[in-house]
């Protein structure tokens, strides 16, 4: 049996897949295209290169969702990525973007910095899918089945030292390949933060793949942060480079307006934007609004982390 061949990045047993999805995937390796590739690529290091076999993953069920997936035509042509400017059609810019090969550094208090294609990490780590909510800043929000691994597996195999206390994420700098990065008045480049205990919840997910196939471009090809209980900006797109540090990072969009966009940008509707509510949000791709929840949605699992935190400015 093909699924039987493990390949040494296969998911660890208690990934285990349900059924549904497991003949499902079956059968979608059962197809000539996919026996080739596992046959032939099954355990080599090209396969990894290449996320051959990686897609689609199997589904992870506990992350279930209360409203409709939104259809990749809305969600694929509506995006923020000021790399490629600030308008929402950025789709045809980050055509410029070359995600593969794709090496991301992991450095700083680490036992050992290293170095490792984002490919590679992939296959490394194991994929599976989730089904999460994405609230941005702005009050429109989507549902989206993202493919990836627990960014508390990624914290394992970097080994931080005692004395890390947040991890930062660097998005690429690369002025010819994004047009955005030429506005000298946005502080380059793309920064975001998170605290130890924030990195090792569950929830708190490395995405390389939607809709059941690597990220396209204009989504943070090959490797994004997905943190959904907080505003979408601190999920962080297409990044390099990934560190272990002391002191709290500062942020892309605190260094653009801090009094609106803060480090911790926990989702709450109770806690408006200096220049919008943000009680209620756009469903995309649907006329409807709908009352945005507290950690969007993500209370029982998140709430717990900001105990004793309470004098920080949570929600902005
Ligand atoms: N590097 C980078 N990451 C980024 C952004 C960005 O402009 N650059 N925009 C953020 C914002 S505001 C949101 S809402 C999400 C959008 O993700 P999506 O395009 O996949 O919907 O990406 C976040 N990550
Ligand atoms: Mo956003």
């Amino acid at each position: 049996m093909l699924i039987k061949q493990r390949r040494a990045w296969d998911l660890p047993e208690r990934l285990a897949t349900p059924e549904s999805v497991f003949l499902n995937r079956r059968a979608l390796l059962g197809g000539a295209g996919g026996v080739i590739a596992g046959s032939l690529l099954g355990g080599h290091p090209l396969a990894a290169a290449t996320g051959e076999g990686l897609y689609p993953a199997p589904r992870n069920e506990s992350y279930a969702l209360d409203r409709a997936l939104t259809p990749e035509r809305y969600s694929g042509d509506y995006n923020n990525f000021y790399e490629f400017g600030t308008s929402k059609t950025v789709l045809p810019a980050a055509g410029a973007l070359k995600p593969k090969p794709w090496p991301v550094t992991i450095d700083g208090l680490v036992e050992k910095p290293f170095t490792i294609d984002a490919w590679d990490l992939a296959a490394k780590m194991g994929l599976e899918e989730r089904l999460y909510r994405h609230r941005c800043v702005e009050a429109w929000s989507m549902a989206v089945p993202w493919t990836g691994f627990p960014l508390s597996k990624l914290v394992a195999l970097a080994k931080p030292l005692s004395g890390a206390k947040y991890v930062r994420f660097e998005t690429f700098m690369d002025k010819a390949v994004a047009p955005g990065q030429r506005q000298f008045f946005y502080p380059w480049p793309y920064i975001e933060g998170l605290t130890m205990a924030e990195a090792a919840n569950d929830l708190a997910f490395m995405v390389t793949g939607v809709y059941g196939k690597p990220l396209p471009n204009q989504f943070g090809a090959p490797l994004r942060l997905a943190v959904p209980w907080k505003y979408g900006f601190k999920s962080a797109k297409s990044l390099v480079k990934i560190s272990f540090v002391a002191d709290r990072p500062k942020t892309f969009w605190e260094g653009l307006q801090a009094s609106e966009y803060g480090f911790w940008a926990n989702v709450n509707p109770a806690v408006p934007h200096p220049r919008w509510s943000q009680a209620s949000e756009r469903v995309l791709g649907t006329d409807q609004r709908v009352p945005t929840l507290l950690f969007n949605g993500y209370g029982e699992q998140v709430a717990g982390l900001y105990k004793g935190l309470e004098k920080e400015r949570l929600y902005v």
